[in-house]
């Protein structure tokens, strides 16, 4: 199925979003933290935390899933990417981001959840250049639309409008005939 319309930018604070599901750019250990972690933590309250606390782990470039509590998003999917490090196998690492938004939807699709809002993972205090992690992202996000990803809405939720303008300007690429 086409992208067209099923992918957005905006520019808000991801833990306002009335959408099925918000991805958290989380750590492999889950280990509270702070950006956008310690903004939904905050929003979603204490028993979010402790259902981390529970699952443990989620592997570099994997996904796992919990409720979203006192968010209005009913869900959290929780993603780690890896730290950016220049000049260390680049492949790989872009591997592992582009791996972190194919895990979110894939577990999306299993849920059934059809609105889903990323922030831009790996872009704060993992240390990843903006526009190498937003084309990954974009091409990982467009890749599972396009093979039969169920989601009618993929939310890049930025932080700031130069984040905002970069995913515009891959979108409206994407439309050009
Ligand atoms: N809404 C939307 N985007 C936000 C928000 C918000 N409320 N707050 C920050 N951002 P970061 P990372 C943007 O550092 O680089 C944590 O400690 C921010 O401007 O949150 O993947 C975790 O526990 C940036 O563009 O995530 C990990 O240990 C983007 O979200 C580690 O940081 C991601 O920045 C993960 O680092």
């Amino acid at each position: 199925m086409s992208v067209a319309g099923r992918i957005e930018a905006i520019r808000a604070d991801i833990t306002t979003l009335d959408v099925n599901a918000i991805v958290n750019a989380a750590n492999s250990g889950l280990i509270p933290g702070g950006g956008v972690d310690g903004a939904i933590r905050r929003a979603a309250g204490p028993k979010l935390t402790e259902e981390t606390s529970q699952i443990g782990r989620c592997p570099t470039g994997g996904a796992v899933i919990t409720k979203g509590y006192n968010l209005p998003a009913r869900f959290v999917i929780h993603t780690a990417a890896p730290v950016w490090a220049t000049g260390y196998d680049e492949a790989k690492q872009d591997r592992l981001l582009a791996s972190c938004y194919a895990s979110a939807l894939k577990l999306a699709d299993e849920r059934g959840l059809k609105t889903i809002a990323f922030p831009a993972i790996g872009t704060g205090i993992y240390g990843w250049p903006a526009e190498r992690a937003a084309h990954l992202a974009f091409g990982a996000v467009t890749r599972h639309l396009t093979t039969g990803g169920k989601q009618d809405k993929v939310i890049f939720c930025c932080f700031s409008e130069a984040d905002r303008a970069r995913y515009q300007a891959l979108i409206e690429g994407s439309e050009t005939p």
